[in-house]
């Protein structure tokens, strides 16, 4: 496979950005080799400098669920141009963008949009924390929100792979308010409860795990967290960045119906435009300025583009009820078909995932939570990973991310990738 453009560029790269990235997974460190530079994508596919094509399972972290360039949102998106990128003032996009996620998600009644997950997750807890006149904050171990301070404490994603399980840079005071509980052990967090019983203002959780590698959530737990918060008075925040719209139209909160008191998105509801939002009761809501005490604001926040771009790949997911079924049906597919690899192979490896999320752990643990989770041979991760992307099958450059499948892949696609496995476990 070619590489000599994206070596070039790489070359450039690290002189003048820390590791050579905006985004720190994206330099490879974990899987080893040279990045890929992306230069453009289409359906299933995206293309790097150097002209190789391969499958795309990141899909820009979870919002392409159509597949990249869908012409219907890429003419929408250039219409809207047409009228000017940003005017820091109220449009009637954003009023129909609310409007639309308020009759999708039952459980949000208002919302209000930011620019990231990162900035959807931080309001939501000066939100929650404003609500109920409490600091303290649950999340799990190598859960990820996003990287404000007072998540930066043992988190997943790229936080996970750097060896360090809290970021450098956090003030002590910063994080001495968050508090972690194991996932799927819901003593762990009653324990929490019963020594910061009035001084809890919510547990924020991913109701799929999907920044160390994909952790499913067990049955039973979300609706023991909303009991407790219940008990309790704290509020449940579902960090749905990535189950949002994916995994129902709904996403988590209708998939495993629970109801949580607020929710956070982020890309996917930009439809790969940057956006996040938070949303939720409406009392709740109600505190956010300029109603309430509770202060937030951002100029590019609603920005045009953006929200034609969200709204025109949200009415189609929400009018084409098959397109969940298609994207769970290849997950299913994929997922079956390296279990079968690795079985057939004699390995142990374990395969998770629900619906269009899936990921592969090399350990013989059953991965339930951070620690599981780390047991898997990074190093095994990374000579697969590589393996794959020669063959071009482009999957997320770490462990502990998941796989993303669009409505644009196909049964091919997932049979080659399953193939191209099978030649790596030596079937
Ligand atoms: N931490 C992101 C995935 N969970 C990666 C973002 C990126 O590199 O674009």
């Amino acid at each position: 496979m070619r590489t000599a453009v994206s070596e070039a560029l790489f070359e450039r790269a690290v002189k003048v950005m820390p590791g050579g990235v905006n985004s720190p997974v994206r330099a490879f460190g974990a899987v080893g080799g040279v990045p890929r530079f992306i230069k453009s994508a289409k359906g299933q596919y995206i293309y790097d400098e150097d002209d190789n094509r391969y499958i795309d399972y990141i899909g820009s972290w979870g919002p392409m669920i159509l597949g990249h360039c869908d012409d219907r949102v890429q003419e929408a998106v250039i219409k809207q141009a047409e009228n000017g990128l940003s005017f820091g003032a109220a449009t009637g996009l954003e009023v129909e963008m609310a409007e639309l996620i308020c009759e999708i998600v039952p459980c949000v009644e208002m919302i209000r949009m930011v620019n990231s997950g990162t900035e959807a997750v931080m309001s939501a807890i000066r939100a929650a924390r404003g609500f109920t006149g409490r600091d303290k904050v649950i999340k799990f171990e190598g859960c990820y929100h996003g990287h404000a301070d007072a998540m930066l404490v043992k988190a997943g994603s790229g936080v996970m792979t750097s060896g360090v399980p809290d970021s450098s840079g956090v003030p002590e005071g910063c994080a001495k308010d968050t508090l972690t509980a194991v996932y799927n052990d819901i003593v762990s967090v009653k324990k929490l409860f019963e020594e910061n019983h009035d001084d809890i203002a919510c547990v924020i959780v991913e109701p799929v795990a999907a920044n160390m590698g994909v952790v499913l959530s067990e049955k039973g737990f979300l609706e023991a967290l909303r009991e407790l918060c219940d008990e309790y008075g704290a509020l449940l925040i579902f960090d749905e960045v990535i189950t949002g719209f994916r995994l129902a139209i709904g996403g988590a909160a209708e998939y495993f119906g629970v109801r949580p008191d607020l929710v956070t998105y982020g890309k996917i509801i930009g439809g790969g435009m940057p956006v996040g939002a938070y949303g939720g009761r409406r009392d709740i809501m109600s505190i956010v300025s300029p109603l309430g005490k509770v202060y937030q604001a951002g100029t590019l926040s609603g920005n045009p583009i953006a929200m034609r771009a969200g709204i025109t790949q949200l009415k189609i997911l929400k009018n084409d009820p098959s397109i969940y079924k298609h994207i769970a049906l290849l997950g299913e597919r994929l997922r079956n078909g390296l279990r079968k690899a690795v079985k057939e192979a004699g390995l142990p490896w374990n395969i998770t995932g629900i619906g269009s999320l899936s990921c592969i752990y090399f350990t013989d643990e059953n991965v339930r939570d951070y620690d599981s989770a780390k047991t898997s041979d990074t190093k095994k991760f990374a000579e697969y990973f590589r393996y794959m992307l020669d063959r071009g099958n482009y999957i997320g450059p770490s462990q502990f991310e998941a796989l993303f499948i669009s409505d644009s892949h196909t049964e091919a696609d997932i049979d080659k990738t399953i193939k191209d496995a099978e030649e790596y476990f030596g079937v």
